[in-house]
């Protein structure tokens, strides 16, 4: 069977490429999910893409990702990064590895952005590197989750 990553954003990333490129690119979502899309089929593996601006919604989506065999994900969590316990508990309680990505460098930024409640828990991350974060977070996944 074909291995399935989950990739997933949280709040306002589906802003991405319509504000503040100077920070976080002009690339939309819908190419950062292609892309990684594209990524994955060419090892013949899945990627399934879900963004939402809502908690609860994201925690639903990890709970769903267990009975459909996803093997890894790739998250953005967004703000929530820094504040989501809630979040976490999802991942954790899934067992699913997951690789925290994040478009900036969040250790240059204000020092509410500098906590994170998943870098612990996390598999590996990867951050301040751009949109390419996320080729790199799906080629981790794909080759060792
Ligand atoms: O650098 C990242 O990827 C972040 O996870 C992005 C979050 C931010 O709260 C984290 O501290 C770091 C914000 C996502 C907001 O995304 C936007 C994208 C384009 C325009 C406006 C917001």
């Amino acid at each position: 069977m074909a291995k399935k990553i989950l990739l997933l954003n949280g709040p306002n990333l589906n802003l991405l490429g319509e504000r503040e490129p100077e920070i976080y690119g002009s690339a939309t979502l819908k190419d950062v999910e292609a892309a990684a899309q594209k990524q994955a089929r060419e090892v013949g593996a899945e990627v399934v893409s879900f963004q939402s601006n809502h908690e609860g919604a994201l925690i639903d989506r990890i709970h769903a990702a267990k009975s459909e065999g996803v093997e890894a994900i790739v998250i953005n969590p967004g703000g929530l990064t820094h504040t989501s316990v809630a979040l976490r508990d999802a991942l954790s309680g899934v067992s699913i590895p997951f690789v925290e990505v994040h478009i900036s460098n969040i250790h240059r930024r204000e020092a509410f952005r500098q906590q994170s409640y998943f870098s612990d828990i996390a598999a590996g991350l990867i951050c301040g590197v751009g949109i390419e974060g996320y080729r790199y977070a799906i080629d981790f996944a794909l080759k060792k989750l």
